[in-house]
């Protein structure tokens, strides 16, 4: 059986990350859509790089929590079989042990040189302007995908929702785009889809199953369920 997971802030939400639409999408007064663009790096590079460099520290004060784990226990039995694609940019679902993971708006850890184009991993902030580790140059910028830039993985990701007999969205409001076009590409392919969510979200009627509650109880019982059968 081929699964292909969604991931949103809604999976990390028990392990004190904090969401993106929960506090009304506000950060310092930002709403995220204003900040998490190239415009706005463009504009006021500062706001921006605090705003990463604040949730790039904040990791450490964090844990993977029960869905995390639950996901990574999948991953050891169904192997290749699993693929977990997140729009978080936080690292807990490999702190959990999984390691078949697409991060489609790229990662916290990472930076990218827009000199030389080069990807680092990085854990420090970037408010300060640190030279490229590959050609020196002071300019690089988080290495996530802004509103308006193209998601990593595209490709891979279509594949994966053709080939796949279910699809499960965990923890995300469906309202960002293409991530919450995913259930409905699976389907058209004859997937099973099954959302797992706090609350009803803005794509919850395209699922054949919809189970309310938090990730934290509902991912491992739904492990649980899957893998006894
Ligand atoms: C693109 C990275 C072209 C940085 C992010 C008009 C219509 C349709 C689309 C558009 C449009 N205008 C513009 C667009 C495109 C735009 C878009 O969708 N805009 C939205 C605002 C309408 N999209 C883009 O620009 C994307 N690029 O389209 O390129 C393209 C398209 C296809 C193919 C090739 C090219 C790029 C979007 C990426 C933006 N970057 N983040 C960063 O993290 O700072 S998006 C940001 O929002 C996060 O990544 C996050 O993942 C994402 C979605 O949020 P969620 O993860 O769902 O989080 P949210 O808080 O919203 O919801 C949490 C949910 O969890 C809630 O439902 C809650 O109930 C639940 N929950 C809470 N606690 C728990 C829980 N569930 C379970 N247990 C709990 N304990």
């Amino acid at each position: 059986m081929k699964v292909v997971v969604l991931t949103g802030a809604g999976i990390s939400a028990e392990s004190g990350v904090p969401t993106f639409r929960d506090a009304d999408g506000l950060w310092e007064g930002h709403h995220v859509e204003d900040v998490a663009t190239p415009e706005a790096y463009d504009a006021q590079p500062f706001v921006v790089h605090r705003f990463y460099d604040a949730r790039r520290k904040a990791l450490a004060a964090v844990a993977p929590n029960p869905a995390h784990h639950a996901l990574a226990r999948l991953e050891e039995a169904l192997g290749d079989d699993l693929l977990v694609v997140t729009q978080n940019i936080d690292d807990l679902h490999e702190r959990a042990g999984s390691s078949r993971v697409l991060h489609m708006h790229g990662e916290l850890l990472s930076a990218v040189c827009r000199a030389c184009r080069s990807r680092s991993r990085w854990e420090r902030d970037l408010a300060d302007l640190p030279p490229c580790p590959r050609c020196g140059t002071p300019d690089l910028r988080p290495d996530v995908v802004w509103f308006g830039e193209i998601p990593y993985e595209m490709d891979r990701i279509y594949l994966a929702l053709e080939s796949a007999d279910l699809f499960v969205s965990i923890g995300t409001s469906g309202a960002v785009y293409p991530a919450a076009g995913f259930v409905q590409q699976a389907a058209a392919y004859g997937a099973r889809t099954l959302e797992l969510n706090l609350q009803v979200s803005e794509v919850t009627t395209l699922f054949d199953e919809t189970r309310h509650g938090r990730a934290g109880e509902l991912v491992p019982a739904w492990v649980e369920e899957l893998l006894g059968r």
